[in-house]
């Protein structure tokens, strides 16, 4: 697999099925064929087993296209369907015990929204950060306050650990946040509900 932070350069953060156009299988292959480098698998499923047959069926479709997968809260369906790492956020487990659980060879990356967060993360636990929501997104529920690109560029510059900006990032604004010296742009609904996800992602990558 390629390395962090190559892998978080167009990072897909998958959507319920019913908000991804194609079906979220066939959005993911074609995303992935846009240039989507790394899928996060987020899904408000309360059924655990299909949850974790997605996450598998996703595990063998990135695996044969050298694509990272990680598993969004859930670190045992990270564990179980042998995902590159998990993203957990501060409502989880804490990361201390993500860390437990996932051993030292698999990815951590934890949710931040402000700089009280970042100064308080131990950061040998972890091996990225994602910062949002940087603008309002009607993809996540509960969300903590938007953070904007200004404040986004100062929490990067303060960030020992490669970012990924996260919330309502769409082509319009992906130069911008860009510029804030991402690692790279965590995505949902700009592809997921995209009528062309291949052409979405590819758009997204040009950009920077
Ligand atoms: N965490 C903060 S914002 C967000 C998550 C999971 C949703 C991102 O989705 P979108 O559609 O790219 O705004
Ligand atoms: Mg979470």
């Amino acid at each position: 697999m390629p390395d962090l932070p190559e892998s978080l350069s167009l990072y897909l953060v998958t959507d319920a099925p019913d908000r991804c156009r194609l079906g979220l299988l066939d959005t993911v292959v074609a995303a992935v064929e846009g240039g989507v480098s790394l899928v996060q698998y987020r899904t408000v499923h309360a059924h655990k087993g299909a949850a974790y047959a997605e996450a598998q069926a996703l595990r063998a479709l990135l695996a044969v296209r050298r694509v990272p997968l990680l598993v969004n809260d859930h670190i045992d369906l990270a564990l179980a369907v042998d995902a590159d790492g998990a993203h957990i956020g501060r409502r989880d487990l804490p990361p201390q015990a993500a860390r437990r659980l996932l051993g030292p060879g698999r990815w951590l990356g934890l949710s931040t929204n402000n700089l009280r967060q970042l100064e308080a993360t131990d950061f040998s636990l972890l091996d990225y950060i994602g910062i949002g929501p940087i603008f309002p997104t009607g993809t996540k529920r509960d969300v903590s306050p938007v953070v904007g690109v200004e404040k986004l560029a100062c929490l990067v510059a303060r960030s020992p650990c490669p970012v990924v900006a996260i919330g309502g990032i769409t082509l319009g604004v992906a130069a911008s946040v860009r510029a804030a010296g991402v690692a790279g742009l965590a995505v949902a609904s700009a592809i997921c509900g995209a009528v062309n996800p291949a052409a979405a992602a590819r758009a997204l990558r040009r950009v920077g």
